[in-house]
């Protein structure tokens, strides 16, 4: 071999993230879903490109809110600071479908977060999720691949922004309600809070655990997850890319292959940046894959993460529905987008970014290969 040809040239690439998306068909009898089976065989239930939908704003100007797009089941635009809604007619609703975002002349999902220095830690604005409800009473396992970018130009200095989530909502209770309350009926849920900035230590890996119970067990306190990388912090993890990635179980034992840099292949270290983990102006492919528990308090649940083919996070000792729990429940809500706390510029300067959303692909089970 000649000296001068460097060993991470020669390493395949992850080929899942290069497999191109797959078109919806008319699906729109069934919901958006194709045929379901139940959990076996492992199929493809439901797909979103936005090429068969047309532009839509979330809320008009004034102020009146639009359908919710053909085969999904809710959205909510809110908490917006600057938007031609709020008297802002130069500034955007949290969430479009637009061409001109993305690639130029692919429809995408857009979300915009805003800046406000002024606000607290216990302020979130900006909202902007897309739901969709999984057939029947839910699936125990679901698979969900999607693909994003951030606009040119994203500020990394700062912020924490939520990029997609899976949880099982109580019928009947209120689609966007979540916490400890009784009125709210999220739980179990996972958050991905993928659009933060670079702190101290770091662009991070940001993830929200919460339980069944919601009442009693939101942050997962009545039985903590176990074999995480690192500790659980009210039911959050601020996982680096760095040793977090290569020791998945925290056991000091670094079983998995070190996060390689979107910018030239090299092993991310622990304090990275965006531009190496996720990159900008460039597309991000994620998957997850969750599995619910098989009754109350075993620990025998699943979650996994691949941030462009790669794995990223893997448990399988989730108790997500604890013992106090009358039964397991199964995950039947998926949303994608979220909130933002993002301080990064003066509030009189309305500042605003974009993210898109693309290429959504649910599964009900780990597809064959992965
Ligand atoms: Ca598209
Ligand atoms: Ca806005
Ligand atoms: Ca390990």
């Amino acid at each position: 071999m000649p000296s001068n040809i460097v060993l991470n040239a020669l390493t395949e690439p992850p080929i899942r993230s290069m497999v191109s998306p797959i078109i919806s068909t008319n699906v729109d009898k069934r919901g958006g879903f194709r045929n379901v089976s139940g959990n076996s065989p492992v199929e493809m239930i439901f797909s979103e490109d936005f090429s068969s939908q047309p532009l839509w704003v979330g809320i008009n100007p004034d102020g009146s809110r639009n359908a919710t797009p053909t085969n999904w089941t809710n959205f909510r635009s809110s908490e917006q600071l600057y938007a031609p809604s709020t008297g802002y007619p130069g500034k955007h609703e949290t969430m479009e479908i637009v061409d001109d975002a993305g690639d130029i002349g692919n429809r995408a999902l857009r979300g915009w977060r805003e800046a406000d220095d002024t606000q607290n830690p216990g302020l979130w604005n900006s909202d902007a999720i897309l739901t969709k409800r999984l057939p029947g009473d839910g699936l125990n396992e679901v698979y969900v691949k999607f693909r994003f970018k951030l606009q040119p130009g994203w500020t990394v200095t700062s912020g924490v922004g939520k990029l997609f989530r899976i949880s099982h909502k109580k019928e009947g209770f209120p689609e966007y309600g979540y916490g400890t309350k009784p009125e709210y009926g999220h739980g179990p849920m996972y958050i991905w809070d993928g659009l933060g900035g670079e702190g101290d230590y770091g662009f991070r890996n940001v993830t929200a655990l919460r339980g069944y119970p919601n009442e009693t067990n939101y942050f997962m306190g009545e039985q903590p997850p176990q074999q995480l990388p690192r500790s659980l912090v009210s039911g959050n993890l601020s996982l680096n890319w760095g040793v977090n990635v290569t020791d998945l179980n925290g056991d000091g034992i670094h079983e998995n292959a070190p996060y390689p840099s979107v910018i030239d292949g090299s092993p991310v270290g622990d304090i990275a940046t965006v531009a190496e983990t996720l990159g900008i102006d460039t597309w991000v492919t994620a998957e997850f894959y969750f599995k619910m528990n098989s009754a109350p308090g075993v620990a025998d649940g699943a979650v996994k993460q691949w941030i462009n083919g790669h794995l990223c996070f893997s448990n399988d000792v989730m108790p997500w529905c604890a013992s106090s729990a009358a039964e397991v429940v199964k995950w039947n809500t998926v949303s994608f987008g979220g909130n933002h706390y993002w301080a990064a510029y003066p509030a009189v300067d309305a500042v605003e970014e974009w993210y898109v959303i693309d290429d959504i692909e649910i599964h009900n089970g780990l597809p064959e290969g992965i």
